[in-house]
């Protein structure tokens, strides 16, 4: 491996993982050349200099060897891009680093390196981990979050039986599914209100506060209106779908003053950048660095064990990226998908305690209803922390005991 000197110099320093590239050293200066000035040797000197501040820099270039039984070498490449080269938002940064290079063969956009001053550019979440702790007044524990399920077709008082069920379950958070969009059985406006009223009498009945994740969709031009009406009528925080609607939408929605309420992320469509080992980007910035440095304040993502799930390592590197110090506040993290409550005392052993343990069907679906199925996680978080086993637990918690009976408590 050989490195050049880093600079201080305002840029985006990008690595990529690239497949039987041939000689690196010599696939890294086309990259970097080739997505700044062009050629640059035959130019005549004045225009050289002239070029020089846009020109990519190779910043390292690594040989992995061969794949076993592949016959395919591979190498990892770092290239910066000066910042005189792209205005400093992220459809200009994706467009200089992995434009048209993300048609050009086998390689991967694995991360993304900001400097100091072009990372000014940007806010990131506004609430960030320690936001959320302070707004909910939730310590020390794991968050437990539901999924409304089982919507579509159905109305408002549907709707809002499901929402007081998970609330009186315990939960810390119901988000909507990202299926539902604004539709006249469940007004976007009404699920706010309505719900709002429902939260509120299960507060003052039981002490105990849920907030609403309301989906904000509809039509690219209309979300920062529509996000903004949310507010005003109480919405406590939206679900978004980025990714079938681009980074810089969140950004510019998170970045909104009169849109003070935290944003989460769902990874939709993401699935679509990043399964391949050879294309696209990595987990660990498409619901990682991404989506921090674009304003979630919540990113959820498929768990290791669930039943859409990703490698444990992939999962990982998603929570390192979203949770390590950086220029911006950290986003919590949501491993989810196919969750139940026997997998608690592994989503805690992997993601700790600031992470958002977040299922659907595994409240729903408990036999005595959704009240039940929050109350299940909540006695199995609880356990956990006290570090009793969940089978322990389940001799005086009867609704976990029901969770496990049905789920098991392995996490496969
Ligand atoms: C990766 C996102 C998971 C999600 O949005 C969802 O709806 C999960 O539902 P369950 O928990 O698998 O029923």
């Amino acid at each position: 491996m050989w490195i050049k000197e880093v600079t201080n110099l305002s840029e985006v320093i990008a690595s990529y993982l690239v497949h039987n590239a041939g000689n690196l050293e010599k696939k890294a200066e086309g990259i970097a050349l080739g997505l700044t000035v062009g050629s640059w040797t035959d130019l005549p000197q004045l225009e050289q200099q002239q070029l020089k501040k846009h020109k990519g820099r190779v910043v390292s270039v690594q040989s992995l060897g061969e794949e076993p039984n592949a016959n395919r070498t591979k190498g990892i490449i770092r290239i910066a891009y000066p910042a005189a080269n792209f205005s400093p938002d992220l459809p200009a940064i994706l467009t200089t680093a992995f434009g048209k290079l993300s048609l050009d063969g086998e390689i991967k956009l694995i991360d993304l390196e900001f400097s100091a001053e072009l990372a000014t550019h940007f806010k990131g979440p506004k609430f960030g981990i320690e936001g959320i702790r302070n707004w909910t007044g939730v310590q020390d524990r794991p968050f437990v979050m539901s999924i409304f399920k089982g919507i579509l077709g159905k109305d408002l008082s549907f709707l809002l039986h499901q929402l007081e069920q998970q609330a009186r379950g315990g939960v810390d958070f119901v988000k909507d599914d990202e299926i539902l969009f604004d539709n006249e059985l469940t007004p976007f406006e009404e699920r706010i209100t309505k719900g709002r009223e429902v939260l509120e009498k299960v507060y003052s009945e039981t002490g105990h506060r849920t907030r609403y994740a309301v989906n904000l969709t509809g039509r690219t031009f209309d979300l920062r209106d529509k996000a903004k009406r949310a507010t005003e009528l109480g919405a406590d925080m939206l679900l978004f779908n980025v990714y079938a609607y681009g980074l810089d939408t969140l950004q510019s929605l998170a970045e909104d003053s009169e849109i003070a309420v935290p944003i989460m992320a769902h990874p939709a469509v993401s699935g679509a950048f990043t399964p391949s080992p050879y294309y696209g980007l990595s987990n660990q910035l498409a619901l990682g660095k991404l989506l921090r440095f674009a304003g979630a304040d919540f990113s959820l993502f498929p768990s290791p064990y669930g039943s859409v799930a990703l490698e444990k390592t992939e999962t990982l590197k998603i929570v390192e990226s979203l949770t390590k110090p950086d220029y911006v506040k950290p986003t919590l993290p949501v491993p989810s998908a196919g969750i139940h409550p026997g997998m608690v005392p592994q989503l805690i052993e992997d993601f700790g305690v600031d992470s958002v343990i977040n299922a659907g069907g595994g409240v729903h679906g408990h036999p005595e209803g959704s009240a039940a199925g929050g109350k299940a996680f909540r006695q199995a978080v609880d356990a956990t922390l006290l570090k009793k086993t969940l089978s322990v637990a389940s001799q005086t918690n009867e609704e976990l005991r029901q969770a496990l009976e049905l789920w098991g408590d392995k996490v496969r």
